[in-house]
């Protein structure tokens, strides 16, 4: 059995396999639209980070509205870390030195780590 599509997904390998059906042109075709591998911003807790930052970081950087941040944020205080956002690896890995660059000026402890969505 095939796996369900999402309705209004714009599933692009499936755009690819038909064009390659149609043009004969399979490995050029698909190279140029696959997907990049995707990585996690994970945000660890501290005790000394305010909430507040968290929450503005969460809204600035992760483009979260007040309630979305604020949710991610106590979720992050009470399990130890959660997932800030889904970036390919450059966008990820510079979210997550703008952020610890702020942290430092504003002398906060907090960290925040890279990990492949897929595991
Ligand atoms: N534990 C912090 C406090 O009680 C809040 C906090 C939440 C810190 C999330 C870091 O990633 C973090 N002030």
């Amino acid at each position: 059995m095939s796996t369900p599509k999402k309705p209004g997904g714009n599933d692009r390998r499936d755009d690819d396999l038909g064009r390659e059906r149609r043009e004969g042109v399979g490995t050029l075709t698909r190279k140029q639209t696959k997907r990049p591998p995707l990585y996690k911003v994970l945000l660890h807790n501290d005790d000394y980070t305010t909430r507040d930052f968290v929450v503005l970081v969460l809204v600035r950087y992760f483009h979260k509205n007040q309630t979305e941040a604020t949710h991610i944020m106590l979720h992050v205080h009470h399990n130890g870390m959660g997932v800030a956002g889904i970036y390919p690896y450059d966008i990820a890995s510079t979210k997550k030195h703008q952020v610890e660059q702020l942290a430092r000026q504003y002398e906060m402890p907090l960290k925040l780590s890279l990990e492949p969505e897929d595991g």
